[in-house]
């Protein structure tokens, strides 16, 4: 019996240690981040102090290194309220939300044991920031995402300072010194906090195994098997992260995450005012989930903590939005070629109701093209109006599908983007060929 013990308890160590994890255990892992279709980025650093770059501003030389630290004379947090910002980001709609928790500056928004160089230990606010934010959004039932930079533009053992200044070339003792720290933090972050998901940047100045990345993403997935990766680790991540720029066709990993700023600044910056608005912000959501992704709007409190009002309202704009609209956002999955319908479109996960977005008031009926199922029943999602609809162009002969002409009566129509559900007779099928030669009539 004893043996029978030994050998099943030596299956299960070697089967948790060296087993690749399959792709339908990788699916399971990443079915929360895939259905969650939206989450809220957070900037918050000494850098909104000022209303400057975030670490870009010292590191391209627009302010010297020691008068971009001296924002930490003049980081307050005074009015943080991390509750109210939970609720703020559950009320638009996010599912989880991602705080840079360390950005290039090297400075800590948690009290951090590896270092010196921390919001707790060199700033007004003295306090780590991360403790109540994470608990917060954990109320909220969000996912909770940290942002770690790898590289630390700040620490003595990192080759970079500035674009243009280097603490040395080659030092090996140094440089072990410096990835010992980052997985010091790393460690930190994961025991402290155990975050659903780790935000890596900055991880383009050095390669994989400069980083450690292997041994990196396995430590990391020791701590916590369900944790998810994002793809800025040389190679070790799970999911793509296409930035500040729409994705014309979907990425080529199922997993992807396109992040974008409200304005044109990561962090909080008074005098830029070009903000998009709200329907732009909407309709990017909807290309991402079109395409099968998920968006990442971020936001820059400022250094009170105060979350400026251009961004309360988009996020509320958007909760309105989100909240009308969430069965053909949730849970969703990519939509259908745009030949069949000229817009974007959604899926439930069966593939049985096909989602319509209608970013515009329509001159005519909507046209949806080449879709085999019978279609059962149609409705404007949010306030239940049940459409009819008419299809033109079907020969009983013919196996090429009739157009289906929708009418949506104008007062319907959503204030930014309305959405029809098709409720079809089965899982879609799509006629994708190229019609056919009359041989007889
Ligand atoms: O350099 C950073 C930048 O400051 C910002 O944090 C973005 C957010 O994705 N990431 C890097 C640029 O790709």
């Amino acid at each position: 019996m004893k043996k029978v013990i030994f050998l099943l308890i030596s299956f299960i160590c070697y089967h948790a240690l060296y087993s690749q994890e399959t792709e339908s255990e990788k699916n399971q892992r990443m079915q929360w981040f895939e259905d969650a279709k939206l989450g809220i980025f957070i900037h918050w650093g000494i850098y909104a102090v000022n209303g400057i770059d975030e670490s870009w501003s010292f590191f391209n030389g627009y302010i010297s290194y020691d008068d971009y630290m001296k924002q930490l004379g003049g980081f307050t947090a005074e009015n943080y309220k991390p509750k109210q910002w939970a609720k703020l980001l559950a009320e638009s709609g996010a599912k989880y939300a991602v705080l840079t928790t360390k950005h290039h500056d090297g400075v800590a928004l948690w009290d951090t044991d590896c270092g010196d160089l921390s919001i707790k230990m060199k700033t007004p606010a003295k306090e780590d920031v991360v403790t109540p934010f994470v608990k917060a959004i954990q109320n909220e039932n969000l996912k909770v995402g940290l942002y770690y930079s790898l590289l630390d533009w700040s620490h003595p053992d990192y080759p970079n300072k500035t674009r243009t200044e280097k603490r040395y070339e080659e030092d090996s003792l140094k440089w072990n010194r410096f990835v010992n720290f980052n997985f010091c933090q790393l460690e930190e972050l994961s025991k402290k906090f155990k975050p659903d998901l780790f935000w890596f940047d900055g991880d383009w100045e050095q390669s994989a195994e400069k980083w450690r990345a292997k041994e990196l993403s396995e430590s990391l997935r020791s701590w916590n098997s369900k944790v998810i990766l994002n793809s800025r680790i040389q190679g070790y991540g799970d999911y793509a992260t296409p930035e500040q720029g729409l994705p014309i066709t979907a990425p080529k990993n199922r997993y992807w995450e396109l992040c974008m700023t409200m304005n044109d600044s990561w962090g909080f910056q008074a005098n830029d005012h070009n903000y998009k608005s709200s329907n732009q912000v909407i309709r990017m959501l909807v290309d991402c989930i079109s395409k099968g992704g998920n968006l990442l709007l971020d936001i820059g409190p400022k250094a009170d903590g105060n979350i400026p009002d251009e961004q309360v309202k988009i996020l509320k704009d958007l909760g309105r939005w989100t909240n009308k609209h969430a069965e053909s956002i949730y849970g969703s999955r990519a939509g259908i070629p745009l030949e069949h319908y000229y817009g974007p479109t959604t899926l439930n996960k069966e593939g049985t109701i096909l989602y319509l977005f209608v970013p515009h008031k329509p001159n005519g009926p909507l046209m949806l093209k080449g879709i085999k199922n019978k279609i059962n029943r149609m409705y404007v999602v949010g306030n239940g109006t049940k459409l009819n609809w008419d299809v033109k162009m079907k020969q009983y002969w013919s196996s090429v599908p009739g157009i289906v002409y929708i009418d949506v009566p104008e007062k319907t129509l959503d204030d930014e983007v309305t959405v029809i559900a098709v409720l079809l007779d089965g899982k879609i099928d799509l006629y994708r060929e190229d019609g056919q030669v009359i041989e007889s009539n």
